[in-house]
């Protein structure tokens, strides 16, 4: 199933079927369920059909965030260490990328918090003191207050790759900003979690013109989905549960960089295509 946040209220699609789920005032109470699967198809016979819905996936959709932080995890894809290696070799900072990739811990950073996120279609911000900037696709893990993983989202980690190289240590400034992460079409809530064949897709076009094209699967990924939220939540509680990006596996070569205008679209197996534009 699909659950969508919109403009009008909660809408769960299943099989090109949208139906409005009602009296459901909180989007932290609905997610923040272990059971979420279940409980949506309990829903699904009583609840009435979601009629005008093409217009509001044209205008109508809002991040599928509500009180909840958005942490990362880095460095899990082999092509993210070898791009992070060479970013900051200038800085000595290769080593880290390097180490961490092997290590038993893994990078987690927080990210965003909600007022950070932009949902579908809406624009994000690149650095104006950064003259390297990248959109990164990325799975995103919803965990309940309890760490189960329960549904999926799309990610991206906008990150300023200038001032990221320029010293391991500046990374909170490379990547919180205002609208600085992108999350949504909807949450995926499946009966069973994503396999390794799930494909991800990064397109950005500028103007007429499809700049950069590029793709991956989750089987490149070097950490599962439960070993991140299971570091995550280690002395640390998310009382409404919490988003977790689980690193990049496509980085655009060094010659390329965002500009206002681009529009960028990532695309994940049986999630769908969150698009936003750079502001
Ligand atoms: O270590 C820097 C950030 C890594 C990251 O965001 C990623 O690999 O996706
Ligand atoms: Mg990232």
């Amino acid at each position: 199933m699909h659950l969508y946040k919109t403009v009008k209220g909660f809408v769960v699609e299943r099989e090109d079927e949208f139906k409005t789920i009602e009296g459901e005032s909180s989007w932290d109470d609905l997610i923040n369920r272990d059971d979420l699967a279940d409980y949506l198809s309990g829903q699904w016979d009583s609840s009435p059909p979601a009629n005008d819905l093409a217009s509001l996936l044209e205008s109508g959709l809002l991040a599928p965030v509500g009180s909840q932080e958005v942490w990362a995890a880095g460095v899990t894809y082999y092509s993210s260490r070898l791009a992070r290696m060479e970013e900051s070799q200038d800085a000595g900072g290769g080593d880290f990328y390097s180490r961490v990739y092997q290590a038993e811990r893994p990078e987690i950073f927080m990210k965003a918090t909600p007022a950070r996120v932009v949902g579908p279609n809406a624009p994000f911000r690149i650095r104006k003191d950064s003259d390297w900037d990248v959109p990164e696709p990325e799975l995103t893990l919803f965990a309940t207050s309890s760490g189960k993983i329960v549904a999926y989202t799309i990610g991206n980690d906008v990150s300023s790759r200038s001032i990221e190289g320029e010293n391991p240590l500046y990374l909170p400034q490379a990547k919180t900003f205002d609208e600085c992460a992108c999350l949504g079409p909807c949450l995926f809530v499946p009966n069973q979690p994503l396999g390794p064949d799930t494909g991800v897709e990064l397109s950005i076009s500028r103007g007429e013109e499809k700049v950069f094209s590029g793709s991956t699967s989750l089987a490149q990924m070097k950490r599962t989905p439960e070993e991140l939220v299971g570091f995550l939540f280690r002395e640390t509680s998310f009382a409404s549960g919490v988003f977790l990006m689980t690193g990049t596996g496509i980085v655009p070569g060094t010659d390329f960089t965002l500009s206002s205008g681009d529009v960028v679209s990532i695309s994940i197996d049986s999630i769908g295509v969150l698009t936003n534009p750079v502001r």
